[in-house]
């Protein structure tokens, strides 16, 4: 593919996706709405229409529980029942309680809506079209966003750490990463009905997680069912219980996107006196979970009250939270650099790979094990941008775009031969090109 061909077929991938008023994750593998791929879904499609990237946003959040919670997935009637597992009918009974909107999923995901909200404004701008539109689209989600920030900030934080827990490893979006290898092996699995992979008949098992992670996986969503997905329940019964750093740096980012849309929603002092309380609680957590042995941040294990210390790229925490210590950006940088990631000399581009290949879990082909993902570079270009580093970011961001080259817009890339790998035409690929790609134009608070 040529580079001036790029953008149109990125554009013609969303397209592609787009099923009206919101967009699947991918083709075939993923025929639902993801929560996280929506946001970043909505900030591609911010270069083509803003309306509609708006409408991606409201659609999710049309399905936003009572309690905050804005599901990991809002289940597509129209797909086939052999489509995806566990679909539709494996959650139904999780959504027992009156309040829970139908076809939805009782997990959640990394936090990045407030930020794709607020980029859609930034977009409009830069685009000299639809800016009033986004600032009242922006008013009219703000309670919404305040809410799931609140669920995050509560139930998922009783203990007012600043970290955000979980109870699943889909809920960190990183899946199968050594990050919970640890936490997943103290996991007893009791006993599950049998069941089919609808994964494994679209993608090379090689690169999906193994039976052994998915029976946990399966085993961990009949416990969170069989809790009706009650936190409280869940806080004391869950064999699975983590604080994840990656999710809680994107909270701290996603909380000051808030306090813009508060403010564009002239929302009472009192929420952004909560909202700010809420950010320098997370920068504080993040702290606290910083690891000197590996120079990175490690997630935590409730469960077994011990650290979980694999180096994978949600230990950039920090920088993605940004406004913590100069001494430990400096280290973060030191091991960006290096070969532990995006300076190994065996890579195919400098790009960071998402365990890192020193890693004892490191496997090249394994989705979160090794291989690259495109959707991960837009967060740490994002975040490197904001943190100054301009040409760390520049470079990032050229390396990403030439590996986009091959046109399949793949889900992840096998880090040494830059093979694309999981599912081609993945929606949130496509949609972190087309910011890059007008990466120029959009202006952003520093
Ligand atoms: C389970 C949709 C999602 C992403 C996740 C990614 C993968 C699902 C799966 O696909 O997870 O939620 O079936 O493997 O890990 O980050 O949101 O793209």
């Amino acid at each position: 593919m040529r580079p001036e061909d790029i953008t149109a077929r990125a554009a013609a991938v969303l397209r592609e996706n787009d099923m009206g008023t919101w967009t699947r994750a991918s083709p075939t593998l993923y025929p639902h709405q993801w929560s996280w791929d929506s946001a970043f879904i909505a900030i591609g499609l911010a270069h083509l229409d803003t309306v509609r990237a708006a409408g991606e946003i409201r659609s999710l959040l049309d399905h936003q529980w009572e309690n905050g919670k804005i599901p990991h997935i809002v289940f597509n009637p129209e797909a086939p029942p052999e489509s995806y597992f566990p679909g539709p009918e494996h959650w139904a009974s999780a959504a027992a309680a009156p309040d829970v909107p139908a076809m939805t999923s009782g997990l959640c995901q990394p936090p990045v809506h407030a930020l794709a909200a607020l980029r859609i404004l930034q977009i409009a701008e830069a685009r000299g079209e639809g800016a009033a539109r986004a600032r009242e689209f922006l008013a009219e989600v703000y309670p919404k966003l305040l809410a799931w920030h609140r669920y995050l900030a509560t139930a998922r934080d009783p203990e007012g750490s600043g970290l955000v827990t979980i109870y699943h490893p889909w809920e960190s979006g990183t899946d199968n990463s050594p990050r919970w290898t640890g936490a997943l092996e103290r996991v007893e699995v009791g006993k599950i009905p049998d069941y089919e992979r609808a994964d494994l008949g679209h993608v090379e098992p090689s690169e999906r997680p193994t039976g052994y992670e998915y029976d946990r996986f399966i085993w961990l969503v009949d416990v969170i069912k069989g809790a009706n997905c009650d936190d409280a329940v869940l806080y004391r019964e869950c064999p699975f219980l983590a604080k994840d750093v990656l999710a809680s740096a994107i909270l701290v980012r996603a909380n000051e996107a808030l306090l813009e849309i508060a403010e564009i929603a002239d929302a009472p002092e009192e929420d952004r006196a909560t909202v700010r309380t809420w950010i320098e609680r997370g920068r504080k957590g993040l702290e606290e979970r910083w690891n000197p042995d590996i120079s990175l941040c490690s997630d935590y294990d409730l469960r077994a009250e011990r650290s979980l210390s694999a180096r994978t790229i949600a230990g950039f925490a920090p920088l993605i939270a940004g406004g913590g210590r100069s001494d430990h950006l400096g280290d973060l940088l030191r091991i960006f650099d290096s070969r532990a990631f995006a300076g190994n000399p065996d890579l195919r581009w400098p790009l960071p790979p998402s365990t890192s290949p020193g890693e004892s879990g490191f496997q090249p082909r394994s989705y979160w094990r090794g291989p690259v993902w495109p959707v991960m570079n837009w967060l740490l270009w994002w975040s490197l941008k904001r943190s100054g580093e301009k040409k760390r970011a520049a470079q990032l961001k050229s390396y990403s775009l030439a590996q986009l080259l091959d046109g399949c817009f793949g889900e992840y890339y096998e880090p040494f031969t830059g093979e694309a790998l999981g599912s081609d035409d993945q929606s949130w690929t496509a949609a972190v090109a087309l910011d890059w790609l007008a990466d120029e134009e959009v202006a952003e608070k520093p």
